[in-house]
């Protein structure tokens, strides 16, 4: 089954397979509802205003193992961009192909110490984030020391950075990150603070300036037509804990504590 998810359009109503096979519109997104990073494409191509069809890309199912999906990515991640013939993976690069090719909304501030603060912040999650709670680092981390550890780490992890971002960040925000406008720092911050407080359960108290900005986020229809309950293959569940995600990758039951 092959779908167009817009922003105008009803999204739920369409849903795709990783394995469908055609499509009307110029540029497809390989993604996952849950993923993060897929979440940052999906709120700038929102923000930029451009169709899309949607690619489900299962990873409770392992299907970014798949042959399919090798010759996308060869590193088994989502997010994948394919534009015409282009091939695009890793959101930090996606993010800035679409920001260069299609001007409208511009993701980057004329500004210069403002547009390398945008990039600052966006390869801070890029990198020192959210690659230190990833599914596959976590899966391997249960395995070799057991189901508590891993969510620790990530806490720690995400928790460390989040501080960072709330210092940098916190003379210069204003309704956003840097300022009136939404920017790319933006659309890496807003769905690492979801996941951050609803899978991970981050106070988010302890950083104020993260906090207020996200509630900006919350009101724009690009964020929320980008959020996961939104997406086609969305599930009637809420938000795994780390646990219950690897519990549906394995198959296999994993106790509480
Ligand atoms: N830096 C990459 C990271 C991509 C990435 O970590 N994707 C996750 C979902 S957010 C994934 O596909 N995980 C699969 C796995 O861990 O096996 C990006 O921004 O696109």
């Amino acid at each position: 089954m092959s779908s167009k998810t817009t922003l105008n359009s009803p999204i739920k109503e369409s849903s795709s397979s990783i394995n469908s096979s055609s499509s009307a519109s110029k540029l497809v997104l390989y993604s996952f509802w849950q993923s993060s990073c897929s979440w940052r494409v999906r709120f700038a191509l929102n923000l930029k205003g451009l169709l899309y069809e949607y690619k489900a890309v299962n990873l409770t199912k392992g299907e970014h193992y798949g042959p399919e999906f090798e010759r996308l990515n060869p590193l088994h991640y989502v997010p994948v961009v394919v534009d015409d013939d282009i091939v695009l993976s890793d959101s930090y690069a996606i993010l800035l192909y679409l920001e260069e090719k299609y001007t409208q909304k511009p993701l980057l501030p004329v500004n210069p110490w403002l547009r390398a603060l945008n990039l600052q912040v966006a390869s801070i999650i890029n990198s020192s984030i959210q690659p230190l709670h990833m599914m596959a680092i976590l899966m391997y981390m249960e395995k070799k020391l057991g189901i508590r550890e891993p969510q620790l780490f990530a806490q720690s992890a995400i928790e460390k950075g989040l501080y960072a971002l709330e210092r940098l960040l916190k003379d210069v925000a204003s309704t956003y990150a840097t300022g009136e406008e939404v920017y790319m720092a933006d659309v890496f911050l807003a769905p690492q603070i979801a996941v951050a407080s609803t899978r991970f359960s981050i106070d988010m108290s302890k950083f104020p300036t993260l906090s207020r900005i996200y509630e900006s986020y919350k009101a724009l229809p690009e964020f929320q037509a980008s959020s996961p309950e939104s997406q086609p293959d969305a599930c009637n569940t809420p938000m795994p804990q780390h646990h219950r995600l690897i519990e549906s990758v394995t198959g296999a039951p994993v106790p509480n504590k």
